[in-house]
């Protein structure tokens, strides 16, 4: 079987882990660009003041993706490139890099997929209480308002956030994303709702201008199995596919949380406010939410914790390590003997992916969707100068194959975006851990050169899928 005409195979990549030029051109600091320059809180103290140098060299990446044959670039915009400060003034020095980049794009016919929010937030938000604050939205819907105005004659497909779970739960639970706050559920929980509240306004925003493209969000997906026979392991599960995915596919998909969490957060007495009103947005809004992105890594293998449970929540240093305690400490992930894991502890699982995918359009129906990111990270090994990253190609293939075969199970599925396009700084960990098509010699002026899997995708995506 071939993919269908209209899937795009594509790679993905985000402003703060490629671009650089942190200070230039008028941009503004981002919380990232503070919170990483803190002792300490990165790998060997890696920033993203320079990260690959995409701002300068995206007409040469751009050309490579081209030559691959990608069919679709998904990147971030930096929202400090377009409000670098706190006065509401535009900077048009950053609007012209974006349109440079949409642009190039287009001039291959590479089709651009924009995330508006990869977790860069800008730092006089963060200031102000980030996430948590309820100003925070509407500047977000400025800041969409913007680019949809600039950028959306030529983007058609929008992304408002990436994975709310992660920036959330690291910037409030585990204190390992900025604003670096442990264990707040208080917090933790207003930042998801205020997120999904300026999703819901953002897609309702983004109907009312009449551009005629598509507007989504991208969640994690990590179903959770019970990690063995045990009842109260299946009880991990469920609570924990509650706590992890409905709690934010529900409110994009149905505008409501899922009661079973409301209730225990209510007796565990952890206090948020949802509004009336915004309760309300939240159900305006499903009907305009045109797809879900899915960012798919591995599942979890969970067990209850019993007796007294482990409250060091900072335990697992990435964001998807096994052995992670559950926000509450109610159940952990755990690692199993026969299962595969990555150099980083993380399970590769393909038949993860296709009962998660069976599992959303069992809850939720026939969405459509977009792999908005699946790779292998790993340490690539070099064989005589070339870059042989085997167990990439053999992940992306394994991977890929769940995707046709759950097109053809009737999922609608219509994208895969690699993780990533080019190697890139890895927010906690460096430059260490690798994920792109395309290498970058860090010994080397940042010199570009296609790895194995450059090759073997620009097959993949020539042949529509065959050569799989
Ligand atoms: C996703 C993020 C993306 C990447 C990939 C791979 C890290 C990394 C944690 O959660 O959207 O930005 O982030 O996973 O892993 O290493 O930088």
């Amino acid at each position: 079987m071939r993919f269908p005409k209209d899937f795009l195979f594509g790679a993905a990549s985000a402003a703060y882990q490629v671009e650089g030029a942190f200070d230039e051109d008028g941009k503004g600091l981002s919380n990232w660009d503070v919170f990483s320059k803190i002792e300490g809180k990165t790998l060997n103290g890696t920033t993203g003041d320079v990260a690959v140098d995409h701002y300068h060299r995206f007409k040469e990446d751009i050309k490579l993706m081209a030559e691959m044959g990608l069919e679709s670039y998904r990147f971030s915009v930096s929202w400090t490139r377009i409000f670098p400060h706190n006065d509401g003034k535009v900077n048009q020095k950053g609007l012209d890099f974006y349109n440079q980049l949409i642009d190039e794009c287009l001039s291959y016919g590479i089709v651009p997929f924009v995330t508006l929010y990869h977790w860069d937030l800008p730092q006089y938000l963060e200031e102000q209480g980030g996430w948590c604050h309820k100003g925070t939205i509407d500047a977000f819907l400025r800041y969409a308002e913007v680019c949809f105005q600039a950028f959306g004659d030529r983007v058609k497909h929008w992304i408002t956030f990436n994975e709310t779970i992660v920036f959330t739960r690291l910037g409030y639970m585990t204190g390992a994303h900025p604003p670096g706050i442990r264990q707040c559920q208080e917090k933790f929980f207003q930042a998801i709702h205020n997120v999904m509240v300026s999703h819901a306004k953002t897609v309702l925003l983004y109907k009312a201008l009449k551009q005629y493209g598509e507007i989504g969000i991208t969640h994690v997906l990590a179903p959770a199995f019970p990690a063995d026979e045990r009842e109260s392991s299946k009880k991990a599960a469920a609570h924990a596919n509650y706590f992890e995915t409905a709690f934010f596919y529900d409110p994009v998909l149905k505008g409501e949380y899922p009661q079973y969490c409301l209730d225990i957060l209510k007796e565990r007495k952890v206090m948020f406010e949802i509004t009336e009103e915004e309760q309300e947005l939240l159900r305006k809004a499903v009907p305009f939410n045109d797809f879900m992105g899915l960012n798919y890594y591995q599942p979890k293998r969970v067990i209850l914790i019993e007796g007294e449970s482990d409250t060091d929540l900072s335990r697992a240093a990435s964001t998807g390590g096994v052995g992670q305690v559950s926000f509450d400490g109610v159940y952990q992930t755990v690692k199993l003997d026969d299962r595969r894991y990555t150099k980083w502890g993380w399970e590769v699982s393909p038949e993860g992916f296709l009962s998660g995918l069976q599992q959303l359009k069992e809850n939720y129906g026939d969405i459509k969707l977009y792999i908005t990111e699946n790779g292998l990270g790993d340490v690539d090994p070099v064989i005589e100068g070339e870059i042989m990253d085997i167990p990439r190609i053999k992940y992306i293939e394994e991977h890929l194959a769940v995707v046709k075969k759950a097109i053809a199970g009737g999922i609608h599925l219509k994208g895969y975006f690699a993780w990533s396009a080019i190697d890139l700084l890895s927010w906690l960990n460096g430059y260490e851990k690798q994920y792109g098509f395309i290498y970058v010699d860090h010994e080397n002026n940042l010199e570009r050169k296609k790895k194995a899997s450059f090759y073997w995708y620009q097959q993949v995506i020539a042949s529509r899928g065959e050569a799989l």
